[in-house]
């Protein structure tokens, strides 16, 4: 098998590199480990930023995001029983759009495969091989038969778990635990809020967020080794009631769970993200706390760098802008990273009981919900930094 871009991973990074990439008439393929229904099903993020918005519209898979998305124009922050609204738009001009990492992931193969693109599922044995030459080569196991995929560039979009990473030999990495994770929980219930709502609770962190007029999804800060069996859904809800309470008749509506799960929490940026005809996208080469939503919306910013070095180079031989990859795409993945950490640090509650720690972080909560300075800092990293003035490329 030859194409001009292999691609390991079918998540939103792989998926939206392969569609910008067919824009540009290069050919790729992806090749993903899990079947195509896992894929479609995995629940995990729930926020676009303003610029993912457009890019998933540039791409030509935003119809549905623009018909079922829900355009939020702020956010609740709630601590000691007051609630305090940020407004993007007052403060940016921009909003964000709530619609599930498992829909962009579903349009976006949907996408590939009307174009007659090739995504592989259910492959297995990936590995890497002529890295550091100009015809590098993948090979793999597909309905049990050995492959092998001859390209010109190899795209490591396979998550933080995947094998790439593992191929870059002068790899340097940035890491922090936190000594928390998130049960998260996606419930049959209409939201009870018309906005994402993130609580400060002695008890601990709470998220309301949503996906649907009829489905709301919610977190709960637990202990990093926690065991989802010790939260019956009655301990989940009790504990939203409580941290998600305003003092003043904020009422929570229940309905059955849909999905329930834990998911550790942790800051990590790989550097560099190349390595010869190697490059890496989204969770491959960093992850952040989910607190500042900016997960996915890094892989997709990877992918528009990318698929604009690439699209340079088949154009017309550049070089520049792959040889420049790590440099550009870390600028935001670190602006990310701290702000993953600032909202972090600032909404959860330190387990070990840090009394100095917890004024800290209220302090920062009323200076937030008091300057509009911090507002505008706040709702600027949250809807996502502009593409322009190298944070990204427009
Ligand atoms: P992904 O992990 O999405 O995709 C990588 C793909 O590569 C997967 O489909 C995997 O099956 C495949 N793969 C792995 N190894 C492979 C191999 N060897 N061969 C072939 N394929 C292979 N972000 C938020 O902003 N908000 C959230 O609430 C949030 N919740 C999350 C919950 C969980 C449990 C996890 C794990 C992540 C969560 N994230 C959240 C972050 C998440 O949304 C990621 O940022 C996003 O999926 C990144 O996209 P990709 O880089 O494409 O990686
Ligand atoms: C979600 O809706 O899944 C979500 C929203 C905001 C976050 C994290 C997750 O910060």
């Amino acid at each position: 098998m030859r194409t001009q871009v292999g691609i390991v991973g079918a998540g939103p990074a792989g998926l939206l590199l392969s569609q910008l990439l067919h824009l540009q008439g290069i050919e790729s393929v992806v090749l993903e480990r899990r079947d195509r229904r896992y894929v479609e099903h995995r629940v995990r993020a729930g926020v676009l930023e303003y610029g993912t918005a457009e890019t998933l519209r540039e791409a030509g898979v935003g119809k549905r995001m623009d018909s079922d998305g829900l355009l939020h124009a702020g956010v609740v922050l709630r601590f000691g029983l007051r609630s305090h609204r940020i407004d993007f738009v007052e403060h940016t001009g921009r909003s964000i759009t709530v619609y599930g990492q498992q829909e962009v992931v579903k349009d976006l193969i949907a996408a590939r495969v009307d174009a007659g693109g090739d995504v592989r599922f259910e492959v297995d044995d990936v590995t890497l091989h002529d890295l550091d030459t100009d015809h590098p080569r993948i090979e793999f196991v597909e309905d049990s038969a050995s492959d092998s995929l001859q390209c010109d560039f190899v795209i490591g979009a396979d998550g933080f778990h995947g094998v790439s990473r593992g191929y870059l030999p002068d790899l340097v990495h940035y890491e922090r635990a936190y000594p928390f994770a998130w049960l998260g929980i996606l419930a049959e219930a209409p939201p009870s809020s018309e906005e994402l709502i993130y609580a400060r609770h002695a008890n601990g962190f709470a998220l309301h967020s949503m996906r649907s007029p009829t489905v709301t999804r919610m977190y709960l800060q637990v202990a990093p080794e926690e065991n989802i069996d010790e939260w019956p859904d009655e301990r989940i809800w009790a504990e939203l009631h409580t941290r998600l309470s305003d003092g003043s008749g904020f009422t929570l509506t229940e309905g059955p769970l849909l999905d329930k799960g834990i998911t550790p929490m942790r800051s990590f940026v790989a550097t560099p993200m190349q390595h010869g005809r190697l490059l890496l996208a989204g969770d491959a080469a960093h992850i952040v706390p989910p607190t500042g939503a900016k997960g996915m919306n890094l892989a997709i910013a990877d992918v528009r760098v990318l698929s604009r070095a690439l699209g340079g180079y088949y154009a017309d031989g550049r070089t520049r802008l792959l040889e420049r990859y790590t440099e550009t795409a870390l600028r935001r993945v670190w602006r990310a990273t701290h702000f993953s950490w600032w909202m972090t640090s600032m909404l959860h509650v330190d387990p070990g009981g840090d009394a100095f720690g917890d004024q800290l972080a209220l302090a920062q909560l009323e200076y937030v919900t008091t300057s509009p300075a911090m507002a505008t800092s706040l709702a600027e990293n949250y809807t996502g930094l502009p593409y322009e003035h190298g944070w990204s490329y427009r």
